[in-house]
């Protein structure tokens, strides 16, 4: 007879694959699987991923549990195993050892709940307190795996399905496409969100029409960056418009998102599309003076390759590249999320364009931190702007197209600012 109630291995797995190591979804199956060769019964697991890296998580089983928490710079991962019954917790420790490639490890065992300790209680169990039925269970076995966005200090995370259907780390980046289970399928760029299937047209809508709207006549228009292909998408609708050329840097952006994302990237076959997989900030250098009604600006964070967007330098070459009366739109980051880069693209903008020609637009995002975004403006010459007075052509429009998030009056109220945000960007 056992002489303890449960048995605990507390492993150091060492010198792992580090991919591995920071492979959410990855590890969530391989911990679940272990725990089936061992014969366990799963009833649930939780999983975490970390930003930038790093994994928590346990699997939680009729027999106790299996635990789990990474360090991929180190290629380590600390993992605990406890059992109770006849379950054997060293087919779990060989399983994971190979599953996680570790070239070394060490690992010790304790027995838990020695019975020469302990004093067995004798109870009715049908005077036990029944709470529990009261408890509906949303499910036999959930995943529980959450991207998160996030800096220092905020965070955004969606819970996932652990599917990966696209995962490649291009030259510029790694570039994911994943399924959360509220938003549908998102791009991912590094550990920030991009875009999802349910909130796409909100960040869509705002970067095109506003402008498209306040310029009397935007033929010939410029993207920078887009590459999940939304912001063409929504500029192609506009009639008017002879041409657009678009320069991505990424092409495995256009690719994972052509593939996976189909009704975002949906005017790549657009003939009036010229669509270029080149340095956009290189572009808008050489790009001729006076050539765009339109210039946007759809690019990521102030972070790795979408860094040079935020820079002095390119925006006055883009305001070179706009005709005499033209029409920049940046994304403009959240004034709550990142207030510094927010701030400082609105002076760099107010300084090139004119003090009053500067406007920001406010929208919601909710798979952003915060949700709280913008879209900054740079007017040159005579743009009239940002209001406009143009509400049964705009209405028109929307109900053509069946937008969802534009309209005539948002486009007005969207360039009313908090106080807050007015005092932020106060020169
Ligand atoms: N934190 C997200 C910043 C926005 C990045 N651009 C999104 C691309 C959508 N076309």
């Amino acid at each position: 007879m056992s002489t303890a109630l449960g048995n605990h291995i507390l492993v150091e797995f060492m010198n792992c694959d580090p991919h591995i190591m920071n492979d959410v979804a990855a590890i969530e199956r391989d911990m679940v699987d272990a725990a089936k060769k061992a014969e366990a019964t799963v009833i649930n697991s939780t999983f975490h991923h970390f930003s930038p890296y790093g994994v928590s998580g346990v699997v939680v089983i009729q027999e106790s549990h299996l635990a789990i928490h990474t360090w991929p710079e180190y290629g380590y991962a600390a993992v605990d195993v406890f059992t109770c019954g006849d379950m054997n917790a060293w087919i779990a420790f060989d399983y994971l050892k190979e599953s996680f490639q570790a070239k070394s490890y060490s690992a010790i065992e304790m027995k838990r709940g020695s019975v020469n300790l302990l004093t067995r209680n004798d109870f009715d169990i049908s005077t036990m307190r029944q709470k529990a039925n009261e408890w509906v269970n949303p499910g036999f076995y959930t995943r529980n795996v959450w991207f998160t966005d996030k800096d220092e200090n905020q965070a955004l995370s969606l819970r996932f399905t652990g599917d990966v259907f696209y995962d490649h780390q291009s030259p510029f980046q790694r570039v994911r496409i994943l399924e959360s289970y509220k938003y549908g399928k998102m791009l991912a760029l590094d550990d920030m969100v991009m875009t999802t299937e349910k909130d796409e047209f909100h960040y869509h809508e705002m970067i095109s029409h506003p402008a498209m709207f306040m310029h009397p006549n935007p033929k010939n228009v410029l993207v920078i960056g887009g590459g999940d292909g939304g912001t063409i998408r929504e500029v192609l609708r506009h009639p008017g418009v002879e041409k657009v050329t678009m320069v991505e840097i990424d092409g495995a952006v256009i690719e994972a998102c052509k593939e996976h994302l189909p009704n975002i990237a949906a005017s790549f076959d657009d003939p009036k599309l010229t669509l270029l997989v080149d340095d956009g900030i290189a572009f808008a250098q050489n790009a001729a003076p006076g050539t765009y009604d339109v210039i946007l600006v759809d690019g990521s964070d102030p972070v790795g390759p979408a860094e040079g967007l935020f820079s002095v330098s390119f925006y006055t070459n883009c305001y070179n590249a706009l005709k005499e009366d033209g029409i920049l739109v940046a994304q403009g980051e959240s004034p709550k999320f990142n207030e510094k880069a927010f701030r400082e693209l609105n002076h760099t903008l107010q300084d090139i364009f004119g003090t009053d020609k500067a406007p920001v637009s406010l929208f919601f995002v909710p798979t952003y931190p915060t949700g709280m975004w913008s879209f900054q403006y740079g007017l040159k010459g005579n743009i009239e702007g940002p209001i406009h007075q143009k509400e049964a052509e705009i209405e028109t429009f929307v109900s053509t197209h069946g937008l969802r998030y534009y309209n005539a009056a948002l486009h007005n109220g969207s360039f009313a600012l908090p106080n807050f945000v007015k005092e932020l960007i106060k020169k």
